[in-house]
């Protein structure tokens, strides 16, 4: 495990939703596998351009570092180039920003080749737009927390060959998509339902609970990075196919989009989208707004959707009552008769429509 600080500037943009924010960098974080010490959260209007927290500030959490014997530095803000590399001369650990986290933690769960190939592109864009990763700082950081690749690689070091194996995983990716369409165009389709949403609101227990499966749950961000379709029973002879996604999260980072962007636009075929919301966080208007700019970004705003609350079982006040949204829990199976038949009355007027 890695022995982590994590760093926050809390800027007046950011005041109303810091702790949400903290909160859901450190699971982040523990996804990772870092083990968190301590958080420091330097009050300020703004960023400082040169260093981020004020050079003051630095010093001290270098001596905080020095005495914990921590390992990394985890910092909730975006990060410039120019920020990073005057912070590393005053803190001499690697820091790791929040999109490397997140690549981190996909790059540590992907298991399908597609999947790895899509983070290891991520991951390489995002060194190649940042400037991180010259030999000297991959020596001193020895393949942890912001260095590891899917599977266990390590991250390419020289630039050009950056350049190479980026063309390189665009090829293969591309063929592995043209591959799975041949595959689609040949089958017999029952209408696609696709189960979109924050992580970790419990998509794949829904998948689980309806279509009586064992698709991977677990209490922690981006459980799910592989597509999976199931096929579920909605009433006598009407059957949908499901499938699970990978989560989405606040200021999704773009090269994870772009990486992901081919996977995700299949989503288009589907005949309806069931959003999934977390009924007991009570941040799930914010993630509810996340979502909808991911899907807008992603052109899938047009596809029909219904909006579900999972989780019921433990709904905070603020989530019930809201006009237009079913209500279920996964755990206590609560509501899911009535999933499945708004499920199949939705299906069957899209059906109808596109007949007509
Ligand atoms: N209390 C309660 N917990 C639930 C319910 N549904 C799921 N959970 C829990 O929520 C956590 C996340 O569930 P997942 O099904 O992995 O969530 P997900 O949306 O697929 O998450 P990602 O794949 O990570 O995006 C797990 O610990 C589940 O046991 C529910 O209805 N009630
Ligand atoms: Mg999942």
């Amino acid at each position: 495990m890695q022995r982590a600080i994590v760093v926050a500037v809390e800027t007046r943009a950011l005041h109303a939703t810091i702790d949400a924010e903290l909160d859901e960098f450190e699971a982040l974080a523990r996804a990772a596998g870092a083990k968190i010490l301590e958080r420091i959260v330097q009050r300020r209007d703004a960023v400082d351009a040169a260093t981020l927290v004020g050079s003051g500030k630095a010093s001290e959490i270098a001596q905080r570092a020095h005495d914990e014997r921590a390992d990394l530095i985890l910092v909730l803000n975006d990060l410039r180039p120019r920020q990073r590399k005057n912070l590393e001369k005053i803190i001499p650990l690697p820091i790791v920003d929040r999109t490397m986290l997140i690549l981190d933690v996909f790059a540590r769960y992907a298991r399908s080749r597609e999947g790895k190939l899509q983070v290891e592109l991520a991951q390489l864009r995002y060194r190649q737009s940042n400037l991180i990763g010259s030999a000297a700082d991959l020596s001193r950081l020895g393949g942890g927390i912001g260095t590891r690749g899917p599977g266990e690689t390590k991250l390419e070091v020289d630039r050009r060959r950056i350049a190479q194996r980026i063309a390189a995983l665009n090829v293969a990716l591309r063929n592995i998509r043209s591959q799975r369409a041949l595959r689609r165009s040949g089958s017999q389709r029952e209408p696609l339902v696709a189960l979109v949403g924050y992580t970790n609101v419990g998509k794949s227990s829904l998948l689980n609970v309806m279509a009586r499966s064992d698709a991977y749950v677990a209490d922690r961000p981006f459980a799910t990075l592989d597509p999976t379709i199931r096929r579920v029973y909605l009433a006598p002879g009407s059957y949908v196919r499901m499938a699970d996604t990978v989560g989405f999260i606040t200021d999704l980072p773009k090269e994870l989009v772009a990486a992901f962007r081919a996977t995700l636009e299949e989503l288009q075929e589907a005949d309806l989208l069931l959003h999934v919301l977390d009924a007991s966080n009570a941040q799930w208007l914010r993630q509810r707004r996340a979502v909808e700019a991911i899907l807008a970004q992603l052109e899938l705003d047009s596809v029909p959707a219904i909006t579900v609350f999972n989780k019921c079982d433990r709904a905070v006040a603020e989530a019930l009552g809201q006009t237009g949204a079913l209500y279920v829990s996964a755990k206590t199976r609560e509501g899911l008769d009535s999933l499945r038949a708004t499920i199949h009355q939705r299906v069957a007027a899209i059906n109808d429509e596109t007949k007509v």
